[in-house]
């Protein structure tokens, strides 16, 4: 099966290095570990990768349209200002997990809006790095539910 791709957004290199009281103290390293340990339990492979450009967001989810099974993103800020990610996942059409590591409606109310949220399959937050786990476990049964169906 083709990969699952785990996308970050601007800032989550910073992670483990700068406000561990909202983000935890696990480093991008860690989570991209905990993603590959976790994803070899499911036999699912991950490409894991981070950018603080936008626009390099978008070509890596057009490139998932050929290249990946699924895709796990976590945003970052851009979840709560980008139609061009919309956009990009909408043409995209695979399953797709948006993905926080704060649960961002408890946060400030310009967190609470998701432009990715119309374009995925479903949200995941809240639950520090274990919110990637539950998100390729959520890719996993969908992708197996669509080779039986
Ligand atoms: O909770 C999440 O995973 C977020 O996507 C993290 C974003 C934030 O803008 C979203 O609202 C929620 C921030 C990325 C990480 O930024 C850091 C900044 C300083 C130090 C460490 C990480």
């Amino acid at each position: 099966m083709k990969p699952v791709f785990v996308l970050n957004g601007p800032n989550l290199n910073l992670l483990g290095l700068r406000e561990p009281a909202v983000y935890g103290t696990a480093t991008l390293k860690d989570v991209e570990r905990r993603c590959r340990d976790h994803a070899a339990t499911l036999g699912l492979d991950v490409d894991f990768r981070q950018s603080n450009h936008e626009g390099e967001l978008v070509t890596w989810i057009h490139a998932a349209r050929e290249q990946a099974s699924g895709i796990a993103i976590n945003a970052g800020a851009y979840t709560h200002t980008s139609v061009a990610l919309h956009d990009a996942l909408k043409a995209a059409d695979l399953p797709a997990v948006e993905v926080h590591l704060s649960n961002v409606h408890k946060r400030e109310a310009f967190r609470h809006h998701s432009f990715l949220a119309p374009a995925v399959t479903g949200v995941i937050c809240g639950f520090g790095v274990e919110s990637y786990v539950l998100a390729l476990t959520a890719l996993h049964s969908i992708l197996s539910a669509n080779k039986k169906g």
